[in-house]
């Protein structure tokens, strides 16, 4: 559902501040949509992260998040879930 904008004049300024953010990495070394669920998984237990995007053939990951992503935090996920990021 759309709130009308002249309800709140600083609306910009706070879609602005509290729009997520896409981050896109590479994993080395998902085959099937098992691997993806793991990273997946891994990546959602970060905080601030609201949604995982995972392309098994790519490699893939976009993750979606509210905060800025800590990019060691996220390769230390991914290599929890047992997979290598590479960027
Ligand atoms: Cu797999």
């Amino acid at each position: 559902m759309r709130s009308p904008v002249w309800s709140n004049p600083d609306r910009l300024a706070i879609v602005d501040e509290e729009a997520p953010m896409e981050h896109t990495y590479i994993v080395k070394g998902m085959t099937c949509q098992h691997c993806a669920s793991a990273v997946t998984e891994e990546i959602s237990e970060l905080s601030g992260v609201t949604a995982v995007d995972v392309d098994v053939a790519s490699g893939r990951v976009v993750v979606t998040s509210d905060v800025p992503m800590d990019t060691i935090a996220v390769a230390a996920a991914v290599a929890e879930a047992g997979y290598e990021l590479v960027q």
